[in-house]
């Protein structure tokens, strides 16, 4: 994240790492992505994050700190990874970014609700331009190519025009991505971010409205991050998981 800040513990109770363990001998995992736990199963992070479904996969829930076994960590082993049937990585963009992890159960249970470990709602319906939500995530900083501490920061919805703007994404952008962060650069989501959540309340209630996909560079002016529009995937996201 750039232009973020500390994540106070429980801020984002649906924040996910994705950890894979790399191919070989070795037995630790690391970090590669972000997600969001929609239901006490199911994540949902980017298409792009997948890039070996067969290699073991793990997310780690409620924590702040990636290094430090906190109290309130929960860790689950992914049994599954669903990859957008569409998804198409082009030179210009990645369309239909996005994936569904199915969390392995123990003893029924995959995750336990608790202030720390909870899940988002899926937003329904479409918010207003300028829209303030919250991004967050372990991705690269200004600084550092990740951050050992959950990082958040608060970005605007930007409207469709100005994000397919020639200055901008031109035709890369298609209306199933949506343009979240500041014109003039400085605040964005970044490499190891991806998949992770932005995050939009509306009367109290916090809605999963986009998955962190792509953009040029991070905190680029005129290059605001592209997210993939949550709201025009809710069909597909409910027939996956009631199946
Ligand atoms: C990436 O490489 C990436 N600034 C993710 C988000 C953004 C750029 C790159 C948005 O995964």
């Amino acid at each position: 994240i750039y232009g973020g800040k500390k994540s106070v513990p429980g801020a984002h109770p649906w924040q996910v790492s994705l950890q894979v363990r790399p191919p070989g001998f070795q037995t630790t995992f690391s970090h590669i992505c972000g997600g969001t736990l929609i239901q006490p199963c199911w994540v949902l992070t980017a298409a792009h994050c997948i890039t070996n479904p067969n290699a073991p996969m793990r997310v780690v829930l409620g924590r702040v700190d990636l290094f430090k076994d906190e109290l309130t960590t929960q860790i689950v082993d992914v049994e599954q990874a669903i990859v957008h049937e569409n998804y198409r990585e082009t030179a210009l963009s990645l369309h239909n970014d996005l994936a569904l992890l199915k969390l392995k159960d123990v003893n029924g249970k995959c995750t336990s609700e608790t202030k720390f470990v909870r899940t988002a709602c899926l937003a329904e319906e479409q918010l207003p331009d300028a829209t303030e939500c919250t991004i967050s995530g372990w991705g690269a900083t200004p600084k550092s190519s990740y951050s050992r501490q959950l990082l958040d920061a608060k970005v605007l919805l930007i409207p469709q025009q100005r994000c397919s703007a020639d200055s901008s994404y031109g035709s890369r952008l298609d209306d199933s991505m949506i343009c979240a962060g500041h014109m003039r650069g400085g605040t964005d989501a970044c490499q190891g971010d991806s998949g992770g959540p932005l995050v939009c309340e509306k009367n109290g209630i916090h809605f999963l409205y986009g998955v962190v996909s792509w953009g040029d560079s991070c905190g680029k002016m005129n290059k605001p991050g592209i997210y993939a529009r949550v709201t025009k995937f809710t069909d597909w996201i409910n027939s996956k998981i009631q199946a």
